[in-house]
């Protein structure tokens, strides 16, 4: 039977066990990507490990996210992971390249081979016919080391794309039309892989963009073929060697298939709080805008900046709104600079940002209380921006530069001067703000890792007590993302200083959970979360576990939990469950004391274990869905304790 071109590539990595739709299966990685907000934790947890180098083919360590550097912290984690590439072997990207996954692209991705990435992101590589994930730091510290990633063998859905895009709309409108139609949730445990005639009109930037905000679906990741125009892009950036052809065999299976009519889309926004609550420009034209920011690792490669430079030559941002342009990369700045089109911003009025993740992670240029912001990033989650009022729609660079123009949400297609931008026959390659590229996969032994005060160490769990004496210390509703859980922006500075950003966890939901919980677990009581679907959606953030766990969080009783997020529980030893039945989430409340007597139970058999909520009198069961290999790093109390503890 033929095969598609996630079964091909899996198949190509496989190293042991299932290979059906949602067993377990280990994989071997070819290339790891960090960046600093979560690679700072990835490297000591590597080096807690007791790792010596890197054995992947490839691991990059980039710095994009903490780049505002007030105060020491941020430059401690750069200082601390620069000196670890040196010594263990991977690259380093300096801050000011550019963000990982635009640089990623650019310079590293090869079709066919495999990515885990410590960013939700990472399946941008799936534009260039990558399999590339996102996971938490620790899975991408092993990765990194040469082991295996495990992951739930996929369902394949491919979308098959027919007829070619009109002016004004792009491949921003595309992945919000899969948003429309798939939503945020239900989609743990499938890949997207593109295919059908459509595919070969759209570039590889656009092939990124439509993978990259696949991770808002929760798919584990998104593929495109690799193709001619995969072969141009890849000779354009001086590495048509890493080219080989990918394509679904005639009559491959597929899990499931739909179709999308690119001629009939039309331009579409996220509309608060979230990437699936999608409209179209049309419904939303009029809506007064204070604020327009164009960049992120979604949308600020050479193409969607040039069509935004030449929307703005000759014209001005409207008055009442502020604008601004945080390019991807330094290969797309040099390339706008040289050729004159970043005047075109700067006469029209716009603000160059650094070329990182700047605003898309809320630590710096928030809107104004209750603005409105349009933004071509992914994620519009509800206080992201770093101002909680503010009413963020996430949108295409078209959409983005009518409205900056014209003070209102306007549809593109009207605009004067939109011309198709070609990809050039060669980009600028600069790559000499990648360190040590000439040490990669060896290392310098001896040289010194700097360690600042910022740089904590990793927390070690305990095993799993054999009885449950718990409190739920918080119950929470559908769709709670990392980011609820551990605050980005302002707080992004304590990544590597675990004691202190667990202070934060749930900051922005209950101001009193880390007191609160602190408490319970300083009397001897565990702490239960409480929550419902789609529990730990968005980023890979691993501090959305390890803090809780530091906090003495060990139970996850959830309607559904995120591929990501349930990974990271199990890798630091928290029990994650779902309801048997959902109902019991309504019986239960904030404070009730939870009891087991036999906590053991969830890892044997078919892990369903009942709880008695001693508080109201009643009993009822959850289940959780474990692994083998699960279950003894849950006993074990997590990833680092098991593997001090020795096979
Ligand atoms: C994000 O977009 O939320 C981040 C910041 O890039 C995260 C990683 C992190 O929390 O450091 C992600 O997407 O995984
Ligand atoms: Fe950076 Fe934003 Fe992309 Fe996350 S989504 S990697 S914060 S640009």
């Amino acid at each position: 039977m033929g095969r598609n071109i996630v079964e091909k590539i899996l198949e190509a990595h496989y190293v042991a066990g299932a290979r059906s739709a949602g067993g377990e299966a280990a994989i071997r990685i070819d290339q790891t990507l960090t960046q600093d907000a979560t690679g700072t934790m990835a490297f000591l947890q590597f080096e807690s490990m007791g790792l010596a180098r890197v054995k992947a083919e490839l691991a990059v360590s980039y710095v994009d996210h903490n780049t505002i550097q007030v105060g020491f912290e941020n430059a401690d984690d750069h200082a601390y992971l620069r000196s670890a590439a040196r010594r263990y072997g991977a690259v380093f990207s300096k801050p000011g390249n550019g963000i990982c996954h635009q640089l990623h692209l650019e310079r590293f991705g090869a079709p066919g081979k495999t990515l885990l990435g410590s960013d939700s992101h990472t399946p941008t590589g799936g534009g260039l016919g990558m399999l590339a994930m996102g996971a938490g730091g620790i899975d991408v510290a092993v990765a990194m080391g040469g082991g295996p990633f495990y992951l739930n063998w996929p369902r394949v859905r491919l979308v098959r794309l027919t007829g070619a895009l009109a002016s004004g709309v792009s491949a921003k409108d595309v992945i919000l039309k899969v948003l429309e139609r798939l939503g945020t949730k239900g989609n743990v445990g499938w890949v997207i892989e593109y295919g059908g005639p459509g595919v070969a009109g759209l570039d590889v930037p656009a092939r990124a963009t439509i993978a990259n905000m696949g991770a808002e679906l929760g798919v584990t990741t998104s593929v495109f073929p690799s193709d001619r125009v995969t072969r141009g892009f890849l000779a354009a950036q001086g590495r048509e060697t890493a080219w080989t052809e990918l394509k679904a065999d005639r009559g491959a299976r597929y899990d499931d298939t739909f179709e999308i009519d690119l001629s009939a889309l039309e331009p579409l926004a996220a509309c608060p709080h979230s990437p699936g609550n999608v409209a179209t420009v049309a419904s939303l034209a009029g809506l007064k805008v204070n604020q327009v920011l164009v960049g992120s690792c979604t949308n600020s490669s050479y193409r969607d900046l040039k069509t935004v430079a030449l929307l703005l030559r000759g014209r001005k941002v409207h008055p009442d709104v502020s604008a601004g342009v945080a390019p991807g990369s330094r290969q797309v700045v040099l390339m706008l600079a040289r050729e004159g089109l970043l005047e075109h911003f700067i006469s029209a009025g716009f603000r160059l940002l650094e070329n990182a993740c700047g605003f898309c992670i809320g630590n710096s240029v928030s809107p104004e209380t209750n603005g409105v912001s349009l933004r071509t990033c992914n994620r519009n989650f509800e206080g992201r921006s770093g101002t909680s009022s503010a009413q963020v729609y996430l949108v295409s660079p078209e959409t983005a530069v009518a409205a900056a123009l014209s003070g209102v949400v306007s549809d593109p297609r009207a605009l004067t001067g939109l011309s198709a931008v070609k990809r050039p026959k060669s980009f600028v390659v600069d790559d000499s703000m990648f360190l040590y590229r000439e040490t990669a996969g060896v290392g310098v032994p001896d040289a010194p890792v700097v360690r600042g005060p910022n740089i904590g160490e990793p927390p070690v769990g305990k095993p799993l007590p054999a009885q449950l004496e718990g409190v739920v210390a918080i119950k929470v509703g559908d769709k709670i993302t990392t980011d609820h859980i551990m605050p980005a922006g302002a707080r992004l500075k304590y990544r590597s200083n675990v004691p202190q950003y667990a202070r934060f966890v749930f900051e922005g939901v209950d101001r009193d959970f880390a007191a609160r919980a602190a408490a319970n677990r300083d009397a001897g009581r565990l702490n239960i979360i409480v929550a419902g679907e789609s529990y730990g959606q968005g980023s890979s953030r691993e501090h959305a576990a390890m803090c809780p766990m530091y906090l003495g969080v060990r139970l996850i009783l959830a309607k559904s939990i995120e591929r990501i997020h349930l990974a990271n529980l199990v890798n630091f030893g928290l029990l994650p469950c779902v309801f048997a039945d959902l109902a019991d989430y309504d019986r239960i409340q904030a404070g009730d004391r939870l009891t087991c007597g036999d906590l053991h139970a969830a890892l044997r058999g078919d892990g369903v274990v009942t709880l008695c909520n001693a508080t109201q009198g009643f009993d009822f069961a959850v289940r959780a869905h474990l692994t083998e290999r699960q279950r003894r790093l849950i006993a074990a109390g997590g990833l680092l304790p098991s593997v001090a503890a020795g096979p």
